[in-house]
Formats: structure tokens, C-alpha cells, sequence
């Protein structure tokens, strides 16, 4: 057996033939299973999922700490490599499923400029995008005077950088509107949209004030017109919910 697996590690698992995935319904998790769901669609790419409650704190357990040391979801193992590749960090398993099977570009980029232009948007939004709105998330949750503190603090830089993303696709600075994050002309549809869509899909939701939403049309457009792909419904939703899917939890 390979060193990525001990003998608890849930054979769900362990005896999956060729992709797995380990996840849970949050927009990390999202972002993966929207890339799966796009893959499929366009490639029939097929793989397994295994969902775990993360409040039971399963990711870690020993099991869990070997495939991902960081013991957080999502977590995609290849199974068909020898030994078997683990990837963590979500915006790492976006690169590796479009470097392995997205041969025709569809969701990536051929040329070496534009590849280097999403790259770029998808490494602003998870140095900056996530860690901010994450901590953000939690501390709006509590009704502390230091969470309401720190709260303001990391709400404004998600409105600044959600800022940066809406000069961006507005063309404020460059004199073109863009559809998408990264590619030529108006954009092209790619990991770089998937890898932010999650989080920012809220964005009329988490408390950011009229005012401020008033100023973000080019980003709510965005959210809207991500949101119409029959692949990103699917990747959302109840495929994914272990209240509709009890039998894809795993636990040692
Ligand atoms: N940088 C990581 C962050 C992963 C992350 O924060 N995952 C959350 C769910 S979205 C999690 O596992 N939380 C449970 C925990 O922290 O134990 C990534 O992009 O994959």
C-alpha cells in the first residue's frame, strides 16, 4: 500500500481507481467541484467524491494529515499516478485537473502571455481575495466589539479588492470591458473566473452596504453571467451536500 494511506484511512478513499476528491459544500470546495462538473461536460471526464463534516474536525485526524498536511478540504487525489499524486490548495488542483486533462485549453490558455495573465488573477484572488473574505466571514458572524472591529477591518480590503476586480472588468484603466478575468478581447471563461466565482457569488449577501454594491456593476454582472452555466448549478449544489448525499461521508 502506498505511504499516502494508512490502514484507517477510509476506503472510499484508498480504493478510488482514478480521481478522487475530498470536499465539503464551502466555496473552496466549490471551486473544484465547478471545474470537475465543466470537465465532465466537456470531456467526460469521470472521478469520485468523498465529503467530510468538517465540524467534526475529520481533516485532522492522522488519516487526512498525510494526504493534506494543511487539514483543510478540499483535497484531490490522483489515484491513477503510481504513487498515488495528492494535490492540496484549491487553486493548485484547479492547475492540475486543466494541466492533465483540458488538453483543448478549453478552460486555460495555450499562449504563454495569457496563461501568465491568469495566472496573475488567479494568485491575486487566493493570496488576496480568500484569506481576506474568509476572516471576514468570521468575524461578521460574532458580535463582539473586538470582532466588530476586525470585522470593518477586513471588510474594507474585500471592497478594495473587490475595487481591483471591478476596474479590471469594467476597463477602467485599459478602455476595454471585459466578460471574463483573463484572455484577449472582452476575456475568455477560465480557472481564473471558477477560482474567485465562489466566494464573490455572495457578494449582494455578506453586508457590504447599498452604496458599495451600487459601485460594483461589472463584478455583479460577472456573478450573474457565471451563475447561468449549467456545470456551475451543478458544481453548487446537492451532488455535494452530504444532507442529500449521506453516503459519500467518510470518517476512520
Ligand atoms: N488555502 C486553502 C484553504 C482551504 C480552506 O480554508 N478550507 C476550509 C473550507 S473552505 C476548511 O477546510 N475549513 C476547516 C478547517 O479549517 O479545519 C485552499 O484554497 O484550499
Amino acid at each position: 500500500m502506498s505511504s499516502l494511506y494508512l490502514p484507517e484511512t477510509p476506503w472510499p478513499v484508498k480504493d478510488a481507481k482514478g480521481l478522487h476528491l475530498i470536499s465539503s459544500l464551502t466555496p473552496n470546495g466549490r471551486k473544484v467541484h465547478i471545474l470537475l462538473e465543466e470537465l465532465k461536460q466537456a470531456y467526460g471526464l469521470e472521478w469520485t467524491t468523498s465529503l467530510i463534516d468538517i465540524d467534526t474536525l475529520e481533516q485532522k485526524k492522522e488519516w487526512f494529515l498525510r494526504i493534506n498536511p494543511n487539514g483543510r478540504i478540499p483535497v484531490l487525489i490522483d489515484n491513477a499516478k503510481q504513487p498515488p499524486h495528492a494535490v492540496m490548495e484549491s487553486s493548485a488542483e484547479l492547475m492540475y485537473l486543466v494541466n492533465t486533462i483540458d488538453k483543448d485549453h478549453i478552460f486555460w490558455f495555450s499562449d504563454p502571455i495569457q496563461q501568465s495573465e491568469a495566472l496573475q488573477w488567479v494568485i491575486f484572488w487566493h493570496a488576496s481575495g480568500q484569506p481576506n473574505q474568509g476572516q471576514y466571514n468570521f468575524f461578521r458572524r460574532n458580535d463582539s466589539e473586538e470582532s466588530r472591529f476586525a470585522a470593518q477591518r477586513f471588510k474594507s480590503e474585500v471592497l478594495r479588492i473587490y475595487r481591483v476586480l471591478e476596474d479590471h472588468l469594467s476597463g477602467r484603466y485599459t478602455g476595454t470591458r471585459r466578460e471574463y478575468l483573463a484572455g484577449d478581447g472582452t476575456g475568455k471563461y477560465s480557472i481564473a473566473d471558477i477560482n474567485a466565482w465562489p466566494w464573490i457569488r455572495n457578494l449582494r449577501s455578506i453586508g457590504l452596504g447599498d452604496d458599495h454594491l451600487t459601485a460594483l456593476p461589472s463584478l455583479a454582472q460577472w456573478v450573474d453571467r457565471i451563475a447561468q452555466r449549467p456545470a456551475v448549478v451543478r458544481g453548487l449544489g446537492e451532488w455535494y451536500d452530504e444532507d442529500v448525499h449521506p453516503e459519500l461521508l467518510v470518517s476512520s
